[in-house]
């Protein structure tokens, strides 16, 4: 059999036998969800964060056909900076190691990577859902299947308002996959506290969500969970704000014939420009509150915690 070219850098290979907390991250946030400088800027400050909060960081991308799990700062820096990076799913992880490729992992196949490396929990942004559309466009990301198949709990500030929320929510919920909000009932969106839907769960202890994704385990039940934590008070931004420019983000998408893989960055970006950068310092933000909760679910779920 093919041997799975996996390394660890020498701080997650340290934790890991030693069985210490730690918290995997993904690099498409970094290559495609936020420009240079502010991607490498936030890529360490959430490294910094987690380590901070006790658990060690483990930022995962593919670089020259090997899977890295941690990544040394020169390759989190050449990554940062890179241009035409591959964005890799669960579709094309393979085909990139074997062509000995380099690639950013999006939360499908950051996920995969992390339960190879044995990791239970990971802290992003935001979750990849059903798009706006996806009646026609049959646009739903492979981040929900992979919560659905994969068991890694993923740490997100609930889906981003570019999707369509409901319809995210009824996919999860289809798949089997617990949906977990921290701190209040309603679903959050990204960035902004709340979506006006419930979520179907609510979680305010990270030792309860260790145990209910120790208990999908006990179950015999693959997959992984949602926990969706929102974006802190301070750094907000209102739904009402922000609805008319996602749909003119939207517009500007189908006018330019923008589909698959490059919707997601494509989104981003163009709220970046109609928000005057507020949407960054507010993805900044979550992504650095996530990565707190993360590493204490991370320690709750070590043995004997
Ligand atoms: N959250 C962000 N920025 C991003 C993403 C999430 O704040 O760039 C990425 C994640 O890697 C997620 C991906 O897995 O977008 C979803 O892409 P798609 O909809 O094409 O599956
Ligand atoms: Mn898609």
């Amino acid at each position: 059999m093919t041997a799975l070219p996996l390394r660890l850098s020498a701080e997650v290979a340290a934790a890991s036998s030693s069985g210490a907390p730690i918290v995997a991250l993904e690099s498409t946030i970094i290559t495609h969800g936020m420009p240079y400088p502010q991607n490498l800027a936030t890529a360490r400050a959430v490294e910094a964060e987690v380590r901070a909060a006790g658990a060690v960081p483990a930022t995962i991308a593919v670089i020259a056909g090997e899977i890295r799990v941690g990544m040394e700062p020169e390759a989190l820096d050449g990554l940062a900076q890179a241009t035409g990076v591959a964005k890799l799913s669960r579709a094309d992880l393979a085909a990139c190691l074997a062509e000995g490729g380099t690639g950013a992992t999006t939360v499908a196949a950051t996920m995969i990577c992390a339960a190879r490396a044995g990791i239970a929990v990971f802290a992003t942004g935001g979750i990849g859902g059903v798009h706006r559309g996806a009646e026609q466009s049959f646009d739903i990301s492979a981040d929900l299947q992979e919560l659905a198949q994969t068991p890694v709990t993923v740490v997100a500030a609930g889906a981003k308002a570019i999707l369509d929320i409901p319809k995210t929510l009824e996919v999860l919920e289809t798949l089997g996959v617990p949906v977990i909000a921290v701190g209040q009932s309603g679903f959050p969106a990204f960035w902004s506290r709340e979506s006006g839907l419930a979520a179907p769960l609510r979680m305010d202890a990270p030792e309860a969500i260790a145990r209910a994704h120790k208990m999908r385990a006990a179950l015999g039940l693959p997959g992984g969970q949602l926990v969706a934590n929102p974006i802190p008070q301070a750094d907000e931004i209102a739904a009402e704000t922000l609805a008319p420019l996602i749909a003119q983000a939207q517009r500007d998408a189908d006018a330019q014939g923008i589909s698959g893989k490059a919707v997601t960055p494509y989104l981003l970006q163009r709220l970046f420009e109609l928000t005057k950068g507020r949407t960054l310092t507010a993805n900044i933000a979550l992504v650095l509150n996530n990565a707190r909760l993360a590493a204490r679910i991370a320690q709750a779920m070590v043995p004997g915690a």
